[in-house]
């Protein structure tokens, strides 16, 4: 059976930890993807057009779009193309020991002398990310590299013209029909095959359109929080899950026992749109080559004025934010939010 119409019947919970079975026609097949314990359930790959994707989209659910033309220009980069046509500027490249680019926020290390960070940036020209990349390739070894940049005004020309002839007709629709934000920036990734992004959520809404490559993509609702066990806001790892999906460590974080995942496997021309709060796991197939990727980023719907009860699980993660912040400032010490909590809540709310 194929992979496309494995996504869109089959919503049942998979018990093998994946939500694929049998042969694929889309250019992948089940080894090239890492094995984790827990079940995950087929996120649906729609057109754009079938009803079944906007309902999908007004419920902040995800949804695969298999012809939305975004990217449509962009389908023809490569590595060559785009050292050649884009430009002289500096891109940020993260370099990891191992195959996971867990994310950090550089501005709260500060506060957190004794962080070490697990990847680190470097700044370079995109030739120069080419060779390392190249090079990382030929040791063969554990080491990785991992380019994420904001696309900008230092781009070529030719890179330009394929940004400009994005279907911008159609995302600006998605903006305007949900009253979401401004665009706030599109992430350029170029990744080396089996790198992996560990799970954590974003707080704005997301397309993530796929380019080359492809890349397995298990997101998490909102609700599953107390399964994925975020770093204190504080703590330069924010928003990101605490839990090695390699080795859970079910002892210090036994809800993970209980989470149940959503996944995909994007390939070129596929858009993900990724809700905001919704926690993503994305991996660069093993095997697979190198992937290239263009997500677009909007602010979220302003906060309705009339509230409705109960609340919605996203909403509950923003108030929590919003406490933990409250209490770093007040206290003047992040260090001292926890054992605020824990001695507010210990023998009195359990
Ligand atoms: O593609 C990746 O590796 C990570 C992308 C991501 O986390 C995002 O678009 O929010």
């Amino acid at each position: 059976m194929a992979a496309a119409t494995v996504a869109e019947s089959d919503p049942a919970v998979s018990d093998g930890g994946t939500a694929f079975t049998g042969v694929h026609s889309r250019g992948w097949d089940e080894s090239q993807l890492r094995k984790y314990s827990f079940p995950t359930k087929a996120i649906p790959r729609l057109s754009h057009t079938d009803p079944r994707a906007e309902e999908l989209i007004n419920n902040e659910q995800p949804v695969v779009l298999t012809d939305t033309n975004l990217v449509y220009p962009a389908l023809k980069w490569d590595i060559a193309y785009l050292q050649e046509n884009i430009g002289n500027g500096d891109f940020s490249v993260y370099t990891s020991e191992n195959h996971k680019f867990l994310y950090y926020d550089e501005k709260k290390m500060a506060k957190f002398e004794n962080f070490v960070p697990k990847s680190q940036r470097m700044e370079m020209k995109f030739s120069e990310f080419v060779d390392k990349m190249r090079k990382t390739q030929e040791m063969g070894g554990e080491e990785r590299v991992y380019l994420q940049q904001t696309l900008n005004d230092t781009v070529g020309k030719k890179i330009v013209v394929d940004f400009l002839g994005f279907n911008w007709n159609w995302i600006n629709k998605q903006q305007a029909k949900r009253n979401w934000g401004q665009l706030t920036s599109n992430l350029l990734l170029i990744g080396m095959e089996g790198n992996v992004t560990p799970a954590h959520y974003d707080e704005q809404q997301n397309f993530f359109a796929q380019i080359k490559g492809h890349k397995r993509c298990i997101l998490f609702p909102p609700d599953q929080f107390e399964c994925l066990y975020p770093y204190p806001v504080h703590h330069p790892c924010d928003r990101q899950s605490q839990v090695n999906f390699d080795h859970p460590q079910y002892d210090k974080f036994p809800n993970f026992k209980d989470v149940v995942g959503y996944e995909t496997v994007v390939g070129p021309g596929d858009v993900l749109y990724i809700p905001m709060y919704w926690w993503h796991h994305i991996e660069s197939l093993l095997n697979g080559g190198e992937t290239i990727t263009v997500n677009f980023w909007y602010k979220g719907a302003p906060t309705p004025k009339r509230i409705d009860y109960p609340l919605q699980a996203h909403q509950k993660v923003a108030i929590m934010r919003n406490i933990e912040k409250m209490l770093g400032e007040a206290l003047g010490d992040p260090h001292e939010v926890g054992p605020l909590l824990k001695a507010m809540i210990t023998g009195r709310y359990e």
